[in-house]
């Protein structure tokens, strides 16, 4: 694959003015013909051709102006079509008509067949694989769509926009006709065609529309879609409050189909789901599902805007719809659930996924300037760190500026194809404020690193801090520019109240935000009483790495006096990462492990805390992972010391609480009916993480097994029965208790795929074995992306020891589980190989069977585009 270039950019020669589609489905000869109207862009050359894309098509007519056209006029391939000597100013039809087979389209990208249900998945480059098209965002037109099919297996005929009507056709067969008055880019394209159940419900929106809402499931499955269609209209009340935005179609409807690459699709009006992500019920579903499905429903309705409404005008402005959106619905839980809790949940993914994507060979600034393949960029970089730097631009403007900003924005480009610089100067110009050093934050990879040291002055009464900040050299980019990093904070007097100073030199400073902006500063606080205790970053307020030595003390008082809980939780954090990283080292060295006891004291206070919400003790007791503590340590890792170093240190804390949480386990049952609500949930994880620390401090199954058997709903069931299997796998209760939970849900996939993580991630060298042997289990669908990712993904992103087996066996294992899947499905195996990209990380034994098992791959004669992309960085 050749290299495309954001400079490269340039507008295409003709404008798309009408899209009429016509679809004959049948399951392995589905006719496709699709009438555009073309005119010469003003300006344009005369005498250039268009140029339409295609992947893997069959064209099988092709007319100008409803007549065929002749040979020596065009150039048909499967992954193009040409047309020469067209019309210069004047308006003209292509019909085109190709011939596609959904049922071998094992890439689920384009026209495909789930369980039987004919849908559609065009974003990023999908729809050319249904028809020729001009097949890139900035290619705006307003569709119609025929779509014409059997009418007892496809009672159901959905495509964009509002339904015009249907009719019998024929014997048989029956037709339904949509039209999308939105103008949309083809990559918001979808059709849904079968048999399914749907759940209905009515919205009225802020202006006083009735919209209908349609949520369609496999029949007999109607009942767990309540919570999603709930979900579904609180989104849309939440982006009328917020943000000012209604719904602009009579109708929305959602999908739940069982193949699917990824969480779900924003497609206009017809928003296409992984079934994983609408179905719920307690007995089938955890606190997390729940979670999950409400912040993925609303990510996907308020794309409706942002990226919709407003869309990208290439692929390298992809952060300007997800980034912006992954924002809107990170703001949406928080204020739906708490809000700190939430943040802490982001902070620990953005450092667990984001962090090591851009400390490796796949680091990439939020807006990429080339890329071999696009759908390699669909990134945690440009999702969540892009969501980050949506977020210090609300810091930086505040809340109203920052409304002004989006409100200039939805004015300004509302049906167009935008870029980030459109969006940055949209805040610019509400605002009068430059944000031309922000901007750096889409075009330098990396994590900054800022190095913190702070000294106080009792004669003087001042407080001085001295930043530096340093970017780390990324693919490409070895120079970089100081950025603009607002850093929100407090100082904190001995009592715990804050301290406000008098003046402040040597920085801007506006209310709790302190704006870095030089490589290196020396701000001076005056008026400070006695010497504060800096808490720096509240709710990490800039995805930065901060190093800064605080004292025991120090970070204790900020974990008891801190009015912000994510600092709290940093602060406990930062006390547990140094004992972590020095029994991982203990550990390599058959040393004994300790724990300090201020982190014990201060996890126990917190735990026992009551003024404290559960869920917020549950993250406090949640110590940092493996591989933060990897991340910590930097290289040469050894991920069995690693792991042993930690449970070194859960154990002492289970034995110094072993009284707290038997208190906490038994106190914080309950005997009202399961809720998903976030308090429910918060107690819940409460009760469960106490479970994990008094199986570790008894040492026996007893009170898991018990836990399991009582269980009445998925979330204590599932957390049970990992407790079971991680902290007794050969014991009979955990073989017992995975019995009977394969038996009990031998009919629900989603829910198997869960007992399909559980088991992959029980650490040790045994790990591989087990990934074979079930791997061979009935239940185990290779075709299926989430068994596939159940299975294979989470034993390689989320079982370290395992995967990491010395002897490099798991590394060849999974060399040939890639190279298999990329043979049916090039995007889903591309994405489980980012799984190796820390490999220079490991200890050079580990590290050599890394490369050797990466470099089979890069042998392969037959990689897919994305595979190759993704092993060839990841290798250089
Ligand atoms: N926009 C889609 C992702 C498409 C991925 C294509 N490889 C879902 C989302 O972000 O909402
Ligand atoms: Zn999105």
């Amino acid at each position: 694959g050749r290299i495309i270039h954001l400079a490269d950019y340039r507008p295409t020669d003709f404008v798309l003015e009408r899209v009429d589609l016509t679809f004959e489905l049948d399951p392995t000869e589905t006719k496709v013909e699709a009438r555009l109207i073309f005119h010469r862009r003003e300006g344009a050359d005369p005498s250039a051709p268009l140029v339409l894309d295609g992947d893997d098509l069959n064209m099988t007519g092709l007319m100008f102006d409803q007549v065929e056209l002749a040979a020596e006029r065009y150039t048909a391939t499967p992954e193009s079509l040409t047309i020469r000597d067209l019309p210069e100013t004047a308006p003209f039809e292509i019909t085109v008509t190709t011939q596609i087979n959904p049922e071998a389209n094992t890439q689920l990208m384009g026209l495909y067949r789930s369980n039987g249900i004919y849908c559609t998945q065009c974003e990023a480059e999908g729809f050319r694989r249904i028809t020729y098209f001009p097949d890139r965002p900035d290619v705006l037109a307003v569709y119609t769509v025929n779509i014409i099919a059997d009418k007892d297996t496809n009672p159901l005929l959905l495509s964009n926009g509002n339904f015009l009507g249907g009719a019998g056709y024929g014997p048989g067969k029956h037709f339904a006709a949509w039209f999308d008055p939105h103008p949309k880019p083809s990559y918001l394209f979808a059709l849904v065609a079968g048999d399914l159940g749907v759940v209905e419900d009515t919205f009225t929106t802020m202006s006083g529309r009735e919209v209908a809402l349609k949520i369609y499931v496999e029949h007999g499955k109607e009942a767990r879609a309540a919570y999603a269609m709930d979900a579904l209209k609180r989104s849309m009340k939440w982006d009328e409050e917020v943000f000012g935005r209604e719904y602009d179609l009579d109708i929305f409807m959602i999908v739940a189909v069982s193949d699917f690459n990824m969480g779900a699709m924003e497609n206009k009006g017809l928003n296409i789901f992984n079934d994983k992500y609408v179905l719920a019920d307690p007995e089938t579903a955890t606190d997390q599902d729940y979670a999950n499905i409400e912040a993925i429903i609303a990510h996907e309705y308020f794309h409706n805007w942002t990226g919709n409404r407003i869309t990208c005008r290439d692929w390298f402005q992809l952060c300007l719809k997800e980034g912006l959106t992954v924002y809107r619905d990170h703001e949406f839980s928080a204020d739906q659930r708490s809000r700190p809790v939430k943040r802490i949940a982001e902070v620990r993914h953005l450092r667990s996924e984001q962090f090591p994507e851009d400390a490796g060979p796949l680091a990439h600034p939020v807006r990429p300037t080339a890329y071999r393949e696009i759908n390699n960029f669909y990134t945690t970089t440009v999702y969540e760190k892009g969501s980050e730097v949506t977020r210090m631009i609300a810091t930086i403007l505040g809340r109203d500026g920052f409304k002004k900003g989006m409100d200039l924005y939805f004015e300004r480009h509302d049906g167009e194809a935008a870029t980030v610089e459109d969006f940055v100067k949209s805040f610019e110009d509400a605002n009068g404020r430059d944000l031309k050093q922000f901007s750096l934050w889409y075009n330098q990879a990396g994590t900054p690193q800022i190095t913190v040291s702070s000294s106080y002055d009792a004669a003087a009464k001042t407080l001085t801090l001295s930043l530096e900040q340093m970017i780390p050299a990324t693919p490409g980019q070895s120079n970089k520019e100081p950025m603009h990093i607002p850093l929100r904070f407090a100082l904190i007097g001995a009592n715990g109240g804050e301290q406000a100073p008098t003046s402040v030199t040597g920085g801007e400073v506006s209310g709790d935000v302190l704006h870095l902006t030089e490589r290196s500063q020396t701000v001076v606080f005056s008026g400070i009483a006695s010497r504060p205790v800096v808490s720096l970053n509240r709710s990490f307020s800039a995805p930065v790495t901060l190093h800064f030595s605080q004292t025991t003390d120090d970070l204790a008082l900020i974990a008891r006096f801190e009015t912000d809980l994510f600092s709290r939780w940093q602060a406990i954090t930062d006390l547990a990462l140094p004992n972590l990283t020095a029994a991982a080292g203990a550990a390599a060295k058959g040393k004994p492990i300790s724990c300090d006891k201020g982190l014990l004291d201060a996890l126990l206070a917190i735990a026992a805390d009551e003024s404290l919400e559960p869920a917020f003790r549950a993250q406090a007791l949640t110590l940092p992972s493996e591989s933060d503590i990897a991340r910590e340590l930097g290289s040469n890792n050894d991920p069995d010391a690693i792991h042993a170093g930690r449970q070194g240190i859960l154990k002492e804390i289970a034995v110094a609480g072993a009284a707290t949480f038997e208190a906490l386990y038994k106190g914080l049952v309950s005997d009202a009916a399961y809720s998903p609500d976030a308090a429910s949930a918060g107690r819940r994880s409460l009760r469960n993480a106490a479970l994990g620390f008094l199986a570790l401090s008894e040492n026996t199954p007893v009170a898991a097994a018990e836990a399991f058997a009582k269980a009445d709903n998925m979330t204590d069931l599932s957390q049970a029965l990992t407790v079971l299997a991680h902290r007794f796998p050969d014991s009979p209760e955990t073989h017992a208790a995975l019995a009977s939970f394969e038996t009990r849900f031998a009919s629900n996939a989603l829910v198997l795929d869960k007992w399909f993580q559980i088991q992959a991630t029980i650490p040790g060298d045994g790990s591989l074995d087990r990934i074979m042997r079930l791997m061979q289990s009935p239940n185990f669908i290779a075709s299926n992306p989430n068994r596939v990712r159940a299975l294979i993904g989470t034993f390689a992103f989320g079982n370290p020891t395992g995967f990491n087996r010395a002897d490099g066996t798991a590394y060849r294992f999974f060399a040939e589980q890639v190279l298999a899947i990329d043979k049916r499905n090039p995007q889903l195996a591309a994405r489980l190989l980012t799984a190796m990209r820390s490999w220079r990380l490991l200890e050079p034994t580990r590290a050599d069977h890394a490369r050797e098992a990466l470099m089979t791959i890069e042998r392969s004669a037959s990689l897919s585009n994305d595979v190759r992309d993704i092993v060839d960085r990841t290798l250089k």
